[in-house]
């Protein structure tokens, strides 16, 4: 767009880039630099564009479009014409650098043309452009310079295009985050704080990671509209008249509740009408209410001393449903004018305040006085409304002449062989005037049977002809005119020869309390001992049924409620405690991230995360889980470790222990021939150790293969993903079977698991075997390119894969085992973690390679013929093709040729599987 000349330093400044002018397709003047020196060797020609300011950006894209002359279409030009140019960049703090050695330019790349043409005729607009990308990173200074070096091409630069990217502002969970330069590397995430849009809160900080392709990622927390206010398009709006929203919330507005309103936009309560009330514990959301009526029809009925008062409810209860009855009763003697409050002896059933029944019985009133009893009806706005008497009935009642209320205390003031002398206080309600006191007493051994009565006018009595060494019960009552009051309860006292009544019978209780606290304790002793015992036998008949000392995994399917046993099984981690730095991956949930988890009082780990991406469907989400349900139940170094769950905000994660060097089968296949077989059997035996855990917890995996092993930075190899239905249904290579319409991952899964869906621990062991070819292939294909079917069809017609290059004989002998047709003549786990350990302490057992074993597994001759016509089929690895040289179009791993004799020679020297068709 420049409409001059653009001017960027050509070094050399003759022959070499020239600034031309040309007309684009649209016959547009453009400007474009362009070089030919293709007739002349050793071009060096340098173009270097003006400073570019970073702006902030740590990582720049250069797009450049170009036109490319094909050197065979230039007539009479040597070797000297090339089809390429490089390109270079400088980062500086200066902006007009004036000379830059050749030397500080950093190269980006060399860019060669997807089309170039033959001939040049603008004028017909046969121009062929190229557009290339190269991204740079660019964070040490200011800015930079591009610089383009041609060594010897046809090249007109069209158009250079320089730019970063940013993930662009947006809202997310009612936050604000802002435009976001891209982090500096193509997998780096930067974390973003948002902030909650106007008039919301927030709700749980929130955060979002900026990818280094420009997509925000894995959002987490986000913010409520404040009380007030509602959601709508992203914003927080006010709730209009009419509607309120008391909390900040998810929710909407609300429409008033009846007999409330609101005037104004944006109110967080409706305010009531006039004469409705709000209690203090009322609820925005309830309707406004009023007090009470007065209870109706108040009723007593007296008997001797006590009444009984029933009323009916109010006639209006004001729109609650908490009315009571607070306050009732006051009393006066008749004979005085005023009223005093009832003395604190007298009793309410079933009580003087908060009655929810319209019934109460008041006792314990004084004989012949008059009572007046208020009954208040109050609900919980009685107090707000300032309601008071217009709520309330009286009644007023005298009281009837009573018997005396029972003596309380006896003392034996003196105790001789043959008479003790009692004293009594007078009973707390005499009813009247005490006319005479009746004390009856009884030897205790004799109980009731013989009692003898004596009657007094004074507190105190003398009784005398009593038997020494003998212990009386003593009753006493009142009379009055109304007759007599009930006996008091019994009490005890021992004539003696001299021993104070009192002393004797505290004694004899402390000695009858020593003695019971004794038998107490033998008792409880015996009924430890005995619950101990039945336990022990309880324990002893439940163990035989449960495989003593070994844990049986729970499946999480059979919880009605999956939150309850994630919740079982799984710790809650607060998301504040977890730091996300980059993904890793993509499981089939969401994404997979790496990151590092602090819980308080532990020092802090790198974990993974697996997120739920948003949008999930129930089933999805208790799929989600159920992973961790399965994983919090198991704890062995060589099963992936569950650190925790974060199930109560969004989006769901499941946080492991992290595990440096990834999945086992790239992580070979990226390591390919470096490990000893040592090392490789010591990982072999690391997930078969696993894999007897999970066996002896009666868990089968389903889909053991070494994509879902793990391998931590010191090789230890862990057995992960626990997915229920992904083992079935969604893993990569799951395949239908034609018999079964399921997905299963045929080439990990024993034959009687594909056909009638067999899955036990045995074909657990057939998987393992696969394992064990894939770990000493180095992450080599299992039966390579061959097809599902023809995988299925070799394995009913006895194929096995035979052992990988290098393979001592003793492992491959034990993949056979585990590829056993019968599933019972397979080893168990246990059998093969013994087998790999013996194999660790005698490492020279592990020397033996190829053996002596050449053409032992014959392939069945008609299945070969089908497959291919060719003189000899072998199977074998990339790398044992590489080795001997062997290139088939198709890059496939079966060799299906007609192989020449030395190549033949040398096969067979290998000792591989080749058969005859
Ligand atoms: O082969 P990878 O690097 O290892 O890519 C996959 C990806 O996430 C999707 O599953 C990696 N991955 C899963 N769990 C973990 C973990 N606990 N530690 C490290 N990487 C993991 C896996």
């Amino acid at each position: 767009t420049v409409p001059g000349e653009l001017k960027w330093a050509a070094s050399p400044s003759e022959g070499g880039w020239e600034e031309v002018s040309i007309m684009d397709e649209k016959n547009i003047p453009i400007r474009t630099y362009q070089v030919c020196n293709v007739l002349e060797p050793n071009q060096n020609n340098w173009l270097r564009t003006d400073w570019i300011p970073r702006s902030g950006a740590q990582r720049v894209y250069v797009e450049v479009k170009f036109t490319l002359r094909d050197c065979n279409s230039l007539p009479g030009v040597t070797g000297t014409c090339k089809e390429t140019f490089n390109l270079y960049y400088h980062e500086s703090n200066e902006d007009r650098e004036s000379y830059i050695k050749e030397s500080s330019f950093i190269k980006v790349d060399t860019v060669a043309a997807d089309e170039s043409f033959t001939q040049v005729d603008v004028g017909d607009r046969i121009m062929k452009l190229n557009t290339e990308v190269r991204d740079v990173k660019v964070t040490t200074r200011k800015g930079f310079y591009l610089a383009f070096q041609d060594v010897g091409a046809c090249i007109a630069l069209v158009s250079v295009r320089v730019f970063y990217k940013t993930c662009p502002l947006t809202i997310r969970n009612l936050a604000t985050f802002p435009d976001t330069i891209t982090g500096a590397d193509t997998s780096s995430l930067v974390e973003v704080r948002g902030s909650c849009v106007n008039q919301s809160e927030e709700r749980e900080e929130p955060k979002m990671y900026c990818g280094a392709d420009g997509e925000w990622l894995v959002p987490i927390g986000g913010c409520f509209c404040s009380p007030g206010y509602e959601e709508k398009g992203g914003a927080c709006k006010a709730c209009s008249a009419g509607f309120y929203k008391a909390k900040s919330s998810d929710a909407g507005c609300f429409k008033c509740p009846p007999h409330s309103h609101s005037v104004r936009d944006g109110a967080t309560v409706c305010d009531c009408h006039s004469g409705f009330f709000r209690a203090d514990s009322d609820p925005p959301s309830m309707a406004c209410t009023q007090p009470p009526s007065a209870p109706q029809q108040l009723i007593s009925v007296v008997n001797e001393t006590s009444v009984v008062l029933e009323w009916a409810p109010p006639r209006r209860l004001g729109g609650r449903s908490d009315t009571n009855y607070p306050r009732m009763g006051s009393g006066s003697i008749s004979s005085s004018q005023l009223c005093l409050p009832c003395g604190s002896d007298v009793l309410f059933s079933p009580g003087q305040t908060g009655l929810k029944t319209s019934r109460v019985v008041v006792s314990e009133l004084r004989a012949h006085t008059h009572y007046t009893f208020i009954v208040h009806a109050r609900n919980g706005v009685s107090q707000a409304s300032g309601a008071g008497a217009a709520q309330s009935v009286s009644v007023s009642v005298t009281t009837n002449q009573a018997a005396p209320s029972p003596v309380s205390s006896i003392l034996a003031i003196d105790v001789t062989r043959h008479s003790l002398s009692l004293s009594w206080q007078q009973p707390d309600r005499p009813n009247g005037v005490i006319l005479e006191y009746e004390v009856k007493f009884y030897e205790k051994d004799q109980k009731e049977r013989s009692y003898r009565i004596m009657r007094t006018f004074s507190r105190s009595v003398d009784v005398t002809g009593l038997n020494p060494l003998t212990v009386y019960v003593f009753h006493v009552r009142a009379r009055t005119a109304a007759g007599y009051g009930e006996f008091s309860a019994p009490f005890e006292f021992s004539t003696n020869s001299g021993i104070h009544a009192v002393k004797f019978k505290i004694i004899a209780r402390m000695l009858s309390l020593v003695f019971f606290i004794c038998v107490l304790n033998l008792h409880h002793l015996c009924l430890i001992r005995r619950s101990k015992y039945s336990k022990t036998k309880q324990d002893s008949e439940e163990e035989k049924h449960l495989n003593p000392g070994v844990k049986i995994y729970v499946d999480p399917f059979t919880y009605e409620d999956p939150d309850q046993a994630i919740h079982e099984f799984a710790k809650e981690i607060d998301v504040s405690s977890i730091h996300i730095e980059k993904v890793i991956g993509m499981g089939e949930f969401g994404e997979v991230c790496s990151g590092r988890l602090r819980v308080q009082g532990k020092r802090e780990i790198y974990v993974a995360i697996k997120s739920l991406k948003a949008g999930y469907s129930d089933k999805q989400r208790r799929d989600f889980l159920s992973e961790a349900s399965i994983m919090g139940q198991f704890d062995h170094p060589n099963i992936i470790r569950l650190e925790g769950v974060v199930t109560r905000c969004k989006p769901l994660m499941i946080i492991t222990e992290y595990m440096e060097n990834g999945s086992l089968d790239a992580f070979l296949r990226k390591h390919d021939g470096q490990f000893t077989v040592i090392q490789l059997v010591g990982m072999l035996r690391g997930i078969a150790s696993g894999m007897k855990y999970l066996s002896d917890m009666s868990y089968v995996h389903r889909d053991l293969a070494a994509r879902n092993i793990l391998v931590n930075s010191n090789l230890v190899c862990k057995v992960s993903d626990f997915g229920l239905s992904r083992v079935l249904e969604d893993d990569p290579e799951a395949a239908y079977t034609t018999r079964v319409r399921r997905k299963i991952p045929i080439r990990w899964t024993a034959p009687e698991a594909i056909t009638y869906r067999k899955f036990t621990t045995a074909s657990d062991v057939w998987s393992y075997g696969i394992v064990m070819w894939e770990v000493v292939s180095y992450g080599e294909r299992p039966y390579w390119d061959m097809n599902n079917q023809d995988v299925i069809k070799a394995i009913e017609e006895g194929y096995r894969l035979p052992a990988p290059m290098d393979c001592p004989v003793v492992l491959h002998q034990l993949m056979l085992d585990c590829w056993e047709r019968e599933r019972a003549e397979r080893p168990t786990f246990s059998q093969i973690l013994n087998m790999l350990d013996k194999l660790i302490r005698n490492p020279g057992t592990l020397r033996r390679t190829g053996g002596d074993s050449t053409w032992v597994y014959p392939l069945n001759t008609a299945w070969c013929a089908s497959v291919c016509l060719n003189i000899y089929l072998c199977l074998c690895t990339r790398r044992e093709m590489d080795r001997l040289g062997i290139i088939t179009p198709s890059h496939q791993n079966i060799l299906i040729a007609s192989v020449q004799q030395e190549v033949l020679s040398q096969m067979q020297h290998m000792q591989h599987s080749m058969v005859p068709v």
